[in-house]
């Protein structure tokens, strides 16, 4: 199984400013790249759409101080982050059908879980099946159930990793507000292949962030097999067609 998995970055599709409000426009564009893309036979191996939380999941895992380490076992918590990131699910899947792409949930709480020491666990014999009947998975940053932990933030990031490696992705796309990772003139690096690529262009400071932020995003990438693009959304048809944009990682 191969496939490229494209990631929405939270802020791409919703407006972070603004509890659980999206970007109408932002998510509109991105539906119809990926409908044109596909009616262009462009992902014929497949596509698997990874979305972040943007002001539904933050706004609510904040509040709860819910993080992927510290986790909450209380329903009322639980339900109102799981809750909010599946209604903008549902706002990602209508804007994709109104572009004809046959895309359906994959719901990681339901699908994934954690174990003692924090390692994700994520079957994909479902989405390899949905690939293989023509369907376009669509997964989320959510909560997953945790040992020990009660349950705890997977974020969109940990899941593009997961799917990278199991699926075998041929392409992986981080779709974001920037357009690439910035150098000191903010200016796009168009190529990182190394880690020593990312300490002289991120800085000591940044890299030393392993979990989250854009140092510890390239170091993640640079890990996996295939190669990674971050761009912005400007850039996503262009993506979507097999064109190098904003910074590859390989
Ligand atoms: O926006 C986090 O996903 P991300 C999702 O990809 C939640 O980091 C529930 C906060």
């Amino acid at each position: 199984m191969s496939a490229t998995i494209l990631k929405l970055g939270g802020s791409v599709i919703t407006d972070k400013d603004r509890a659980e409000t999206l970007d109408g426009p932002g998510l509109e564009r991105s539906a119809a790249a990926i409908a044109s893309a596909i009616g262009d036979g462009a992902l014929e191996d497949g596509l698997v759409i990874v979305h972040g939380g943007g002001s539904f999941g933050h706004h609510h895992a904040s509040e709860h101080g819910v993080t992927t380490t510290e986790g909450t076992d209380e329903i009322g918590p639980a339900m109102d982050i799981h809750g909010a990131m599946e209604t903008l699910n549902r706002f990602v899947l209508s804007r994709l059908h109104e572009q004809d792409v046959p895309a359906i949930p994959v719901h990681p709480f339901s699908a994934a879980h954690r174990d003692g020491s924090g390692t994700l666990y994520l079957p994909t014999g479902q989405i390899e099946t949905m690939l293989e009947e023509g369907f376009v998975p669509v997964l989320y940053g959510d909560l997953v159930a945790n040992t020990g932990a009660g349950a705890t933030i997977v974020s969109g990031d940990e899941l593009v990793t997961e799917l990278a490696r199991a699926l075998e992705a041929n392409r992986i796309g981080l779709c974001s507000t920037v357009p690439g990772v910035l150098d000191d003139d903010e200016e796009v690096v168009d190529r990182i292949t190394s880690f020593e690529d990312v300490d002289s262009i991120l800085g000591e400071s940044e890299s030393t962030d392993v979990t989250g932020g854009m140092a510890g995003k390239v170091r993640t990438l640079l890990e996996l097999d295939a190669p990674a693009s971050i761009f912005g959304l400007e850039s996503i048809d262009a993506f979507l067609a097999g064109e190098a944009v904003g910074t590859n990682i390989e």
